[in-house]
């Protein structure tokens, strides 16, 4: 999977890409990111970004030139998409996720300032993507959500970590509690199911702990969550106490 990121802040990108699993990731080939200063595409002395808006008003309007310049100077691979950050793109989640880890470049075109000139859509953005409904100053740190929730996707990257098919939400729920030693922190002790030893019995004692979570903490998710007979068994269990 190849990344290329157009920002005007690329320097924000490196701590990221210098440590944890993006990382590892781009050491092992497996995740290839490069980025795209848009000030280099900006012309005049001052190279600005921005502009003042039309109609008058607070703030500035990112300029469509720079950023037009900055994708069209990105080498398209044969499968490609480009995404703008946005608050108005549709809401990133585990779904589009996997949609995502499909394709071998994705383009992630980073906005700033308080909003961008409405034709930089026409200069081949393919779809925007929100990551959340809070405001941000820019689409750096969305582009880092995308980039770091599709590489944990891409066959290879996680390693010895646990498969992605066993995190939290990919099977629609929250997850259960984990534990490690010591057996007693705190005064509070290790659920004594967990060193038991019975598999069986460790098993179903960690999907009731994820369907109750889920019931408390995210009942919206069980209707989208696919579970099998044991699991309504397990929820009516829980439903009647
Ligand atoms: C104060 C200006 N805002 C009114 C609510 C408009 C606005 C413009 C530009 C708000 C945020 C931004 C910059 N944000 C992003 O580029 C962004 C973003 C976000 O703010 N929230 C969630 N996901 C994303 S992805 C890109």
């Amino acid at each position: 999977m190849r990344f290329d990121v157009l920002t005007i802040f690329p320097g924000m990108f490196s701590p990221y890409l210098e440590e944890g699993m993006l990382a590892r990731a781009v050491k092992g080939g497996l995740v290839d990111v490069r980025l795209v200063n848009i000030r280099d595409f900006a012309t005049g002395t001052h190279k600005a970004t921005d502009d003042r808006p039309y109609g008058g008003g607070d703030g500035m309007v990112m300029t469509p030139e720079p950023m037009s310049r900055a994708l069209e100077s990105v080498d398209r691979q044969e499968n490609s998409l480009v995404i703008h950050l946005s608050p108005q793109g549709e809401t990133f989640d585990r779904a589009i996720a996997w949609e995502l880890s499909d394709w071998d470049q994705i383009i992630l075109a980073c906005s700033r300032y308080e909003g961008v000139d409405e034709r930089i859509l026409l200069t081949g953005i393919d779809r925007e993507l929100s990551v959340g409904d809070y405001v941000l100053s820019g689409g750096e740190l969305g582009a880092l959500v995308v980039m770091d929730a599709v590489s944990r996707l891409i066959p290879g990257v996680l390693g010895g970590e646990r498969s992605n098919l066993e995190d939290s939400f990919e099977d629609g729920l929250l997850e259960y509690p984990h534990y490690t030693r010591p057996r007693v922190f705190q005064g509070k002790e290790v659920p004594p199911v967990l060193l038991s030893g019975d598999h069986e019995k460790i098993r179903l004692w960690r999907r009731k702990e994820s369907l109750k979570r889920t019931l408390e903490r995210r009942p919206d998710l069980l209707q989208k969550a696919k579970l099998t007979s044991e699991d309504e068994r397990l929820l009516d269990e829980l439903k009647k106490g």
